[in-house]
C-alpha cells in the first residue's frame, strides 16, 4: 500500500507523502480505492432487487469503502507511518446529505447489508446537488446555508445511460451517476443516481436556500425535500418524485431486454422495494411503459402488482401522501389515466371509502395505491406493524391479510461499531471473535463477562475516551468546552414535536431550578442535543431556539454550569452522528408513545453501550424485550392509552398545567424573564402557547414521569459495576439489529433473490 500511495502521489503532485497536503493524500486514496471497488465483481444473480428511495444518507465513504475492502487496516498503518492519522484525511471529503434522517439512513445501512450478504441489488435515487441544507445557529436561531458536497472528487461515476423523461409541457433527459456499493469482504452493487445536465446551482444564492420552484430544467435536482412540514412547492416535489421512478422503471426495463428476458415474467427476475411512497408513481409508470412495449392494462396489472413491495415508515397522517389530482394533470397528464383505471377496479371491487386510491376531494393516495398494487406491506418494527394492522391500516389488512409483514429496521455494524469505536469494536472481536462482522448474534457471548470485574472496567475506560474524543472535537469544531467526567446524556435526531425534544428541554429546566434552589446532582451531567428542524416548522425551530436560550443561560451561571450542562451540537449529520453516540451514557429515546415507526438511533446507541431512557415505543419495545427491565429505562403512558386518548379526544394540556403546580412552573419558566432576555419572545411565547393550550404530542402527559425516571438513571449511574453490567448487556443484545440480519429477513419473505 505505502508503494502504491507513494507512486500515485509523485504521479499525480511530483512530491512523496511527507510532502504532499492532506487534500492530495486524500485524493490519492480516493483513487486508489475507486480503483480497487471496480476490481471487485459485480454480484450477480437470475433475480434483481432495485430498492427506490427518495433519500440514501450514505455519510462519508473513505473509511467505509476501505473497511468492507479489507484495506483499512494497511492504509491506517501506511500513514502512521508517516504522522498521519486516517481521521485527519477523512475530514477532507465532504459529506454528501441525500437524505433527511432515519429513513434515508436506512437505505444506505441497507445497501452495505445487501451487498455484504452477496444478494444482486442496486438503489436508485436522485443525486441533489445540495442535498438537505447545512444547519447554522445565529442568534440562537436555526440559519439554513446550502451545503454543496460535489466537487471534483466525488464518488460519482457518470455513466453513459440517459432516458427521456415525459412532462406535460416538456420533455426532459436524465444523466445517471454512479456510486460503487461493496459488500464488507464481498462483491459491489451499485447505487444509481440521476440528474440533469441542464440545473444550474448559480439559481442559489450564497447565504441561504432560496431559489425560483417555476424552472423544472435548472432547478429539479438542486435540493432535498426537507420533509413534509414545506407546504410550499408541492409541484417541484412531484416533478422530483416522477423523474426518479421513470428513470428507475425505464433502467429496469433496459436492464432485463439487455439480458433478453420475457418482460411477462418480469416478476421473476425483478423485485422493487417502494421506500415509503416517494417512488409510489413507479407502479403506473411501469405500466405505462409496458403498455408502450404492447401490454395489454390486464396484463401490463398483473405482472406489476407481483413486482412491487412497499415498505411504510410513519403512522403520522399528516405525513402520508396525498396529491391533488389537479397537481398531477399539471405534471404527469399521461398517468392520469392509468391512475384511474386502477382506482376504479378498487371501487368496482370494495365500496369502503377507506380504501379508495382517489377520494372524494380528489386527491390521489399514493399508500394506498402500493398496496393494492403491491404485493407486500411491511412495517418497520413489530409495534409499528401491529398499529398498522390494527388501527392505521386496517381496512386494508382486512382486504389483504397476506401482504403485511414485519421487518424490524437495522443498522450496519462496520459502520456503526467496526469503524465509528475502533476500541470497542477489537474488544469485542476479542471476546466474541472476529465472526461478529458477519454473523453478529455472536454478540451474545459477551454475556459470558457480565461479572467480570476486568471487563466492565474496559468498557468504562473506553467509554471515557470516547467521551475525551469527543470533548476535544466539540471545543475544536464548535468552541463547546464539557467534561468527560460529566454523564453524557444524549438525544439526536430530526427535530419533531412528537419526538418530544421538548420534554427534554423542560427536564433540563427541572435541574437548573433544582440546582438554582441549592440541590446539587451528585456529578455533573451534559446534555447534548442535535439535530435539523424543517424550515417551514415553526415549532419546532421554537424547540431549538428554546434549547439554545437554556444553553446559554446555564452556561452564563457559575453556580449552575460546572453540574448541568447543556448544548446543541450544530449541523447534526451522518459524521457528527459517528462522534456523538460512542460517547453517550445515556439514550434518550422518548417519543410519545405509538408514533416513532421504529427510531435506528436507539439501535446504534445500544450497540455502542448506552442504556436506553424511553417510552415503549418504536424497536424500543424489542430493545426492553431483548435486554431486559433491568437494563433499560422505560416510562410514559402506554400506546394503547395513547391511542385511546386520541380517539376518545380525551388529553388536554390545560388540565396538567393549571392542577400540576411544578409542571406550571416548569412549562412558565419558557417565558421567564431570565429566558424572555436571552431569546426572541415572540417564538418563546408561541411555544409556552403551543404547550398548554394544544400539544398535539401529550408532552405533559409524561413529564412527571419522566422527570422521576431520569432522576433515578442519574442515581443507578453511580454504581459504577451495574451501570457497567447494563452497558455489556446492551451490547451483547445488540445482535438482532444489524441490518444484515433485517436483510436476510426481506430477502427470506419478500425478495426471494439469488
Ligand atoms: C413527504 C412529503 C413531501 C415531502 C417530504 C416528505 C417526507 C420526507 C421524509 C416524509 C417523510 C420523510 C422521512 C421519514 C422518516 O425518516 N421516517 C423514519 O424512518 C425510519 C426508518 O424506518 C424510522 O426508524 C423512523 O421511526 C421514522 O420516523
Amino acid at each position: 500500500m505505502e508503494e502504491r500511495l507513494e507512486r500515485l502521489l509523485k504521479e499525480r503532485f511530483g512530491r512523496g507523502i511527507d510532502n504532499c497536503t492532506k487534500i492530495e493524500i486524500f485524493d490519492a486514496l480516493m483513487e486508489i480505492t475507486k480503483e480497487e471497488l471496480n476490481s471487485r465483481p459485480r454480484i450477480q444473480g437470475k433475480k434483481k432487487l432495485y430498492y427506490i428511495s427518495a433519500e440514501f444518507l450514505i455519510g462519508k465513504l473513505l473509511s467505509n469503502n476501505l473497511i468492507n475492502l479489507g484495506l483499512y487496516g494497511q492504509v491506517e498503518e501506511t500513514l502512521e507511518k508517516h504522522k498521519i492519522s486516517l481521521s485527519e484525511i477523512e475530514e477532507m471529503e465532504l459529506e454528501p446529505s441525500l437524505g433527511n434522517g432515519g429513513l434515508g439512513r436506512l437505505a444506505a445501512c441497507f445497501l452495505d447489508s445487501i451487498a455484504t450478504l452477496g444478494l444482486p441489488g442496486d438503489g436508485v435515487g436522485l443525486n441533489y446537488h445540495f442535498g438537505l441544507f447545512r444547519q447554522e445557529f445565529f442568534h440562537n436561531k436555526q440559519k439554513e446555508v446550502k451545503n454543496p458536497w460535489i466537487s471534483q472528487r466525488s464518488w460519482l461515476e457518470k455513466q453513459p445511460e440517459s432516458f427521456r423523461v415525459p412532462f406535460k409541457h416538456f420533455t426532459l433527459r436524465s444523466e445517471l451517476y454512479d456510486i460503487v456499493v461493496p459488500g464488507y469482504e464481498n462483491g459491489c452493487n451499485r447505487l444509481h443516481l440521476f440528474d440533469l445536465d441542464t440545473v444550474d446551482e448559480t439559481m442559489v444564492g450564497n447565504e441561504n436556500i432560496n431559489f425560483q420552484k417555476e424552472n423544472i430544467r435548472k432547478n429539479l435536482t438542486l435540493f432535498l425535500y426537507p420533509d413534509d412540514s414545506d407546504v410550499q412547492g408541492q409541484l417541484l416535489r412531484i416533478y422530483q418524485q416522477y423523474f426518479m421512478v421513470s428513470n428507475a422503471a425505464q433502467l429496469i426495463l433496459k436492464e432485463c431486454q439487455e439480458k433478453g428476458l420475457d418482460l411477462h415474467r418480469l416478476n421473476d427476475y425483478v423485485v422493487i422495494q417502494i421506500n415509503d411512497t416517494h417512488p409510489s408513481l413507479v407502479i403506473p409508470e411501469l405500466i405505462r411503459l409496458l403498455q408502450e412495449r404492447g401490454f395489454t392494462m390486464d396484463e401490463a396489472i398483473r405482472v406489476v402488482e407481483k413486482t412491487c413491495a412497499y415498505t411504510n415508515h410513519t403512522i403520522l397522517a399528516e405525513a402520508l401522501e396525498k396529491w391533488q389530482i389537479s397537481y398531477l394533470e399539471q405534471v404527469v397528464p399521461h398517468l392520469l389515466p392509468i391512475i384511474r383505471e386502477l382506482d376504479a377496479r378498487v371501487k368496482a371491487r370494495y365500496s369502503d371509502p377507506r380504501v379508495q386510491i382517489i377520494d372524494e376531494t380528489q386527491r390521489v393516495h399514493m399508500a394506498h395505491m402500493d398496496i393494492h398494487y403491491g404485493f407486500s406491506v411491511n412495517g418497520v418494527a413489530a409495534l409499528h406493524t401491529e398499529i398498522l394492522k390494527n388501527s392505521e391500516l386496517k381496512p386494508f389488512y382486512d382486504i389483504y391479510p397476506e401482504k403485511f409483514n414485519n421487518k424490524t429496521n437495522g443498522i450496519t455494524f462496520r459502520r456503526w461499531l467496526k469503524y465509528c469505536n475502533p476500541q470497542l469494536a477489537a474488544l469485542v472481536e476479542r471476546l466474541a471473535g472476529k465472526d461478529v462482522w458477519k454473523d453478529s448474534s455472536q454478540l451474545e457471548r459477551l454475556l459470558e463477562y457480565r461479572k467480570d470485574k476486568k471487563v466492565l472496567d474496559q468498557l468504562e475506560k473506553i467509554k471515557r475516551d470516547n467521551k475525551k474524543k469527543l470533548c476535544r472535537y466539540l471545543y475544536e469544531t464548535q468552541n463547546l468546552s464539557v467534561s468527560p467526567d460529566s454523564i453524557f446524556d444524549i438525544q439526536i435526531k430530526r427535530l419533531h414535536e412528537y419526538k418530544r425534544q421538548q420534554l427534554n428541554a423542560l427536564y433540563v429546566i427541572h435541574k437548573y431550578l433544582e440546582i438554582k434552589n441549592g440541590k446539587k446532582p451528585q456529578r455533573p451531567v451534559t446534555v447534548l442535543f442535535g439535530g435539523k428542524a424543517a424550515p417551514a416548522y415553526t415549532i419546532a425551530k421554537d424547540i431549538i431556539h428554546l434549547i439554545l436560550c437554556l444553553q446559554q443561560l446555564l452556561e452564563a451561571d457559575p453556580e449552575v454550569s460546572p453540574w448541568f450542562r447543556v448544548a446543541m451540537v450544530e449541523n447534526y449529520n451522518v459524521t457528527r452522528a459517528s462522534k456523538l453516540i460512542p460517547a453517550a451514557d445515556i439514550s434518550q429515546q422518548i417519543s410519545l408513545a405509538s408514533k416513532e415507526a421504529s427510531g435506528t438511533g436507539n439501535m446504534k446507541f445500544m450497540l455502542n453501550g448506552a442504556v436506553t431512557l424511553g417510552t415503549e415505543d418504536g424497536a424500543n419495545v424489542e430493545i426492553r424485550d431483548l435486554v431486559g427491565e433491568d437494563n433499560i429505562y422505560i416510562f410514559g403512558k402506554k400506546p394503547a392509552e395513547v391511542i385511546r386518548l386520541y380517539d376518545e379526544k380525551g388529553y388536554n394540556p390545560r388540565r396538567y398545567y393549571e392542577n400540576d403546580p411544578q409542571i406550571r412552573e416548569l412549562v412558565d419558566f419558557i417565558i421567564s424573564e431570565e429566558v424572555m432576555r436571552l431569546g426572541d419572545p415572540v417564538c418563546l411565547e408561541r411555544l409556552h402557547h403551543e404547550l398548554v393550550s394544544k400539544d398535539w404530542f401529550m408532552t405533559l402527559l409524561d413529564l412527571e414521569e419522566y422527570i422521576k425516571v431520569r432522576d433515578q438513571v442519574y442515581r443507578d449511574y453511580e454504581n459504577r459495576d451495574a451501570w457497567n453490567e447494563k452497558a455489556l448487556v446492551n451490547i451483547a443484545k445488540a445482535g438482532f439489529f444489524s441490518s444484515d440480519r433485517t436483510i436476510a429477513e426481506y430477502n427470506r419473505d419478500i425478495w426471494h433473490l439469488g
